[in-house]
């Protein structure tokens, strides 16, 4: 039976460093890490998201400001809100919820953010200083998978990850942490998505295998190796009428199965959800630091 993956007890141990280093940094330089969360209509999923942010910035002592806006929000309106918190010296951090009603033009959005406040890391510049190695924000689910493994005791170095997923937000950066020459990385990846061919036989052969399909069941056992570890980034909701709220969470792997054979699994939910949140706390706090160019 494989170990269990604990994101919410890594997650934990991580906020628990980061909230005296927030006392610290008030302390010792009246400075208070400031995040604006902008929600941009009313999707259920993502109005749960912003509120996991907001409580995780009340329970670390960072300020945070929640803008709610209406569905039909004009992309000009948006833009110029991002423009004032741009400005705005109580704020580190501009976080804009993810996915955006289709009258906005996400990449106009998201490019529109200082990228010395882009703590979710998506802004062309931050990109673009991950895929050469140089420092910057690192987007928070990626950067959370690295930590997630580090501080389970997985070693990175020299394994083969297999990514499962290209989307900008997970599959992508994910690889392009671990193949990075850094200590933390050094991994040989291969990414899998929905135009490979023969994508068990490229699964099969992961030490390390990351489900970041988004869709339910995508990775089953016979897809996998004896002692695999498998990090489950998937977030779907599917129906379940004994469910209190009418459904459930699941990953993208079927983990009843998969976890037979791996050696390591993290679950869904408590996996790697914790640690997206602590990872955008920890963008905030470094934010926060460098505005005042401090360490
Ligand atoms: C947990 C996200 C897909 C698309 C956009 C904890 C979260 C989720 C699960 C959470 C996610 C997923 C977020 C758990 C933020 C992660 O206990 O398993 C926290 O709040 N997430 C998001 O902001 O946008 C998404 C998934």
């Amino acid at each position: 039976m494989a170990k269990i993956i604990d994101g919410k007890a890594v997650a934990e141990e991580m906020r628990e460093e980061m909230k005296t280093q927030v006392e610290e940094l008030k302390e010792k330089y009246g400075l208070t890490p400031g995040l604006a969360v902008v929600l941009v209509g009313e999707d259920a999923a993502s109005q749960v998201y912003v509120r996991n942010k907001a409580r995780a910035c009340d329970k670390l002592g960072v300020f945070s400001e929640e803008y709610r806006l209406p569905a039909d929000y004009q992309e000009e309106k948006l833009l110029e809100l991002i423009e004032k918190l741009n400005q705005n010296p109580k704020i580190h951090g501009i976080l804009v919820q993810l996915p955006l009603p289709k009258q906005i033009d996400e990449e106009r959005v998201l490019t529109a953010i200082d990228p010395a406040k882009d703590v979710d890391g998506f802004h062309p510049v931050n990109v673009g200083r991950l895929m050469i190695g140089k420092p910057g924000f690192l987007p928070c689910t990626p950067h959370g998978i690295q930590q997630l493994l580090l501080r389970s005791g997985i070693e990175i170095e020299g394994k083969h990850v297999v990514v499962v997923g290209r989307s900008n937000i997970v599959g992508k950066p994910v690889a392009m942490i671990l193949v990075q020459k850094k200590t933390g990385a050094n991994a040989t990846v291969t990414i899998c998505h929905t135009r490979t061919r023969d994508m068990a036989y490229h699964t099969r052969q992961a030490d390390i295998l990351i489900a970041a399909a988004g869709r339910p069941g995508t990775i089953t056992a016979e897809m996998v190796k004896e002692g695999v570890v498998v990090i489950d980034v998937g977030v779907n909701r599917v129906e379940d009428s004994t469910a209190p709220k009418g459904y459930r969470l699941a990953g993208d792997v079927d983990f009843e199965a998969v976890s037979k054979k791996a050696s390591a699994i993290s679950p869904v939910p408590g996996g790697v959800g914790p640690m997206t949140i602590t990872m955008l706390m920890h963008n905030t706090i470094e934010a926060a630091k460098m505005s005042q160019h401090i360490e």
